[in-house]
């Protein structure tokens, strides 16, 4: 489908900005040149270092270009047929299922798997399998985030408004967010929020790249961003700048949110949080000045044992003043990966069924399981959540199937999950590069690149993308909608698995027509001749929605839900053998696990390794020299990594990146206590002991 001369127009393989590109294949077809498409409205031509070295990833010498199968003789991954491997896969689950029942088979996905492969591998589960122990690592993601948007306005959307709405607001508090180096296109909106006269209020431990671009930055104490939202709504109430208007008309459940939030004072929010009193009335004024603010928040605030109510504080703080479900206003999640969005909407999550549609839903089940042509009653219940999941192999889950996923390097409390995954007796990985977690596999399932395959994915404003096919793939990989559809005929579901995209997205549309998530207006043909389409979009004749809950909420009357949330610890405090705070998070040059990018020449030039970030006090009281091996412990394990010393950190915490493996591998040290709603890890705050190595 390769024409020579023509570029062709198709989507970054990385994060949830989506960044439009334009492919054109270099002579010789063998590989693309990324250029620029400045048509596209998201990105405008703009892109980061990631998206312009994507391309590197297509080369045979860092990719995987056949399957390889584990031998008995030596104990190695050998090269395989496809037909081999499909087989000991087929095999290797349908053993498992037989001697243990089918919910010993386990399926583990990704939120950079577009909607027809998310999709595919949820009714794989679901239909070829019967397993109810699916989910996938979007639970490492936003999911606090999608949990709190449920509870109050009784749908998730990352977004309730597309991005161009930044600029034109009043005032944005960006809370655990660093889009400068996590979506740098995507700073021009605070840029120009800024030269249109609007204030940029930054919540970060650190003094990131983006927080000095900020009007005020707020440096709070890791973990304590719930008792930060309180103290500012709590300051809102007491100065009078509530809107009683839209309190009464459009939300629920007030009396009790403001009885939590004023037990808030604000001396007490700043032994909390280190941020002063004058410092929380500045920001509660900024917030309320102009007639339109937004409240925006990352992985920062979310990634902890209580990031569902977190948010749900920072939303109760948009409703109390009016900032809600109005034009230029509101709360938004800025969602992570490639297909964050529609990778949680359509089945690869352990609760859910296509559409964002409830498992647990008798309608649901009805509706979904009459597309897949299935009895309703063989659907499974639903299954554990993501961490729940890793660490149950090995006892009662004996076999996985793996896609989109390296949880050997980005799962909280590595060491014990890659004893979990070591200790299945069966494991299939099917990924584009030997990953370390593929590494461990009984099986390995090479498939093809975002520019070698068509399908859609749904940014982090909710608008459905489609990615266009630039190259023909080499001759050992497969489709990963091939694989699932090889797997099932084997298991002796022939039909139900095509491996055409486009007739995979034609399924999903009837499967998600009615449900929260409503596709079933979107075809290929209107997403390339409208530069995207939002959802819901329930007919073809449907604008589709950029922008939500103007008139109504989507809850059933209507209204906004305010929860009543209070303050609590984090799941672990620092003391006297753990005196430091941990935080984790990212570098511009390299992504998630580091699987693809630390195969990128250009990207290792310019983020080399793991580093621990602290300041100079805690640098000379503990006696760290710039550069040198610094061993970070925590209850977990050991990481070791030279030091960055910098005062952009507060004293009391230190930050690692968690891209790398090995010995300076973030995720030795990170706790997995659970949000008890989002089943979210706390990757954002542990405790450790920082010394000399
Ligand atoms: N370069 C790059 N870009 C990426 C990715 C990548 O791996 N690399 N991944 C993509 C994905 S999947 C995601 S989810 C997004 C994530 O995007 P972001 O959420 O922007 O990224 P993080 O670095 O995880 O966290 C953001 C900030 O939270 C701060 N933080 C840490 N602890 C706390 C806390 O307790 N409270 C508050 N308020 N802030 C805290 C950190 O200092 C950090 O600056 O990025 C996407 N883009
Ligand atoms: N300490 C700490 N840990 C974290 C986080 C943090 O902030 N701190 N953030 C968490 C977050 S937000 C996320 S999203 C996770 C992400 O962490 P992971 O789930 O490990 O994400 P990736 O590294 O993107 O892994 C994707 C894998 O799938 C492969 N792949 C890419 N595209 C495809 C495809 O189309 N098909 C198949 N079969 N394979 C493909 C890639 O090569 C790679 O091996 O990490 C979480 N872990
Ligand atoms: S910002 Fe995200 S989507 Fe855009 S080029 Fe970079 S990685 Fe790709
Ligand atoms: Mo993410």
């Amino acid at each position: 489908m390769r024409t020579p001369d023509s570029a062709i127009a198709t989507h970054c393989p990385y994060c949830a900005l989506q960044c439009g590109m334009n492919l054109r294949p270099e002579p010789g077809g063998a590989t693309v040149e990324v250029e620029e498409r400045a048509d596209f409205p998201v990105n405008r031509g703009a892109l980061c270092g990631k998206g312009r070295s994507a391309p590197a990833v297509l080369s045979s010498r860092v990719r995987l270009t056949g399957p390889l199968v584990r031998t008995h003789a030596t104990g190695a991954l050998e090269p395989a047929t496809w037909e081999e491997a499909l087989d000991a896969v087929a095999a290797g689950l349908a053993r498992t299922r037989h001697a243990h029942g089918p919910d010993a088979v386990g399926v583990f996905g990704g939120g950079g798997l577009t909607n027809e492969k998310a999709y595919a591998l949820g009714k794989f589960a679901r239909v070829a399998l019967r397993t109810s122990q699916i989910d996938y690592n979007g639970r490492f993601c936003m999911s606090s985030a999608a949990a709190a948007h449920q509870r109050a306005f009784g749908l998730d959307r990352g977004l309730p408004f597309p991005l161009e709405d930044i600029p034109r607001t009043g005032c944005v508090i960006l809370v655990g967010s660093n889009p400068a180096e996590t979506m740098p296109p995507a700073l021009r909106y605070l840029t120009e929020l800024k030269a249109n006269g609007g204030t940029l209020i930054v919540v970060d431990p650190r003094r990131t790249r983006t927080a000095e671009q900020a009007d005020l930055h707020l440096a709070p104490r890791p973990g304590t961003d719930l008792a930060l939202a309180l103290g500012l709504l709590h300051l809102v109430v007491a100065e009078g700048r509530t809107d009683e208007e839209f309190i009464a008309g459009r939300t629920t459940g007030w009396e009790e949110a403001r009885a939590a939030a004023m037990a808030h004072w604000p001396e007490l929010v700043e032994r909390i949080t280190g941020v002063p009193v004058p410092r929380l009335r500045e920001a509660a004024a900024l917030f309320c000045a102009p007639s339109s603010a937004m409240v925006l928040t990352a992985r920062g605030p979310e990634q902890q044992s209580k990031g569902t109510d977190t948010v749900g504080a920072w939303i109760n703080l948009c409703l109390a003043t009016g900032r809600a479900g109005r034009p230029f206003s509101g709360y938004g999640c800025l969602t992570g990966q490639g297909n964050g969005q529609g990778g949680r909407e359509h089945g690869q999550k352990a609760d859910q069924l296509p559409g964002y549609r409830k498992l647990t839903d008798p309608a649901a089940r009805a509706h979904v399981a009459e597309v897949w042509g299935v009895d309703p009653d063989s659907l499974p219940a639903p299954g554990r959540s993501a961490y729940e999941l890793l660490d149950a192999l090995g006892t009662d889950v004996k076999a996985l199937l793996l896609m989109g996923s390296n949880p050997v390097v980005s799962a909280p409390r590595a060491a014990h999950v890659e004893d979990r995954i070591r200790a299945l007796d069966f494991l299939a990985v099917a990924d584009v590069v030997l990953s370390e977690t593929a590494a461990l596999a009984d099986v390995v399932l090479p498939v093809t690149q975002w520019a070698e395959e068509t399908g859609t994915t749904t940014n982090l404003e909710g608008r459905v993308l489609l990615r266009r096919r630039a190259l023909t793939p080499p001759p050992g990989v497969r489709s990963d909608l091939d694989v699932l559809h090889g797997l099932a005929a084997r298991l002796g579901v022939e039909k139900g698995f095509p491996t055409a995209p486009e007739e995979v997205f034609e399924e999903l549309r009837r499967a998600s027509a009615g449900g929260p998530a409503d596709y079933s207006g979107i075809s290929y043909a209107r997403i390339e001749a409208e530069q995207g389409v939002f959802w819901p979009c329930p007919q073809e004749s449907h604008p589709g929605t950029p922008r939500l809950f103007l008139d109504r909420f989507a809850t059933e009357d209507g209204r906004a839900r305010f929860v009543p949330v209070s303050h609590r610890d984090a799941a672990e405090v620092p003391d006297r053998e753990y005196p430091v705070l941990l935080t984790t998070g990212r570098v511009v040059a390299q992504y998630q696990s580091g699987a693809q990018t630390r195969r990128v020449d250009e990207l290792n030039e310019a983020a080399p390794g793991p580093f621990v970030e602290l300041h100079p006090r805690l640098a000379s009281r503990i006696g760290a020299v710039e550069g040198a091996p610094l061993a970070v412990v925590s209850r977990r394990g050991r990481a070791v990594a030279p030091a960055r010393i910098t005062d952009a950190i507060r004293a009391d915490t230190v930050f690692m990146p968690f891209h790398w493996p090995g010995e300076g591998r973030a995720n030795s040290l990170t706790n997995p206590a659970l949000d008890p709603v989002s089943r979210m890890p706390e990757f954002k705050v542990c405790a450790v002991r920082v010394e000399p190595a």
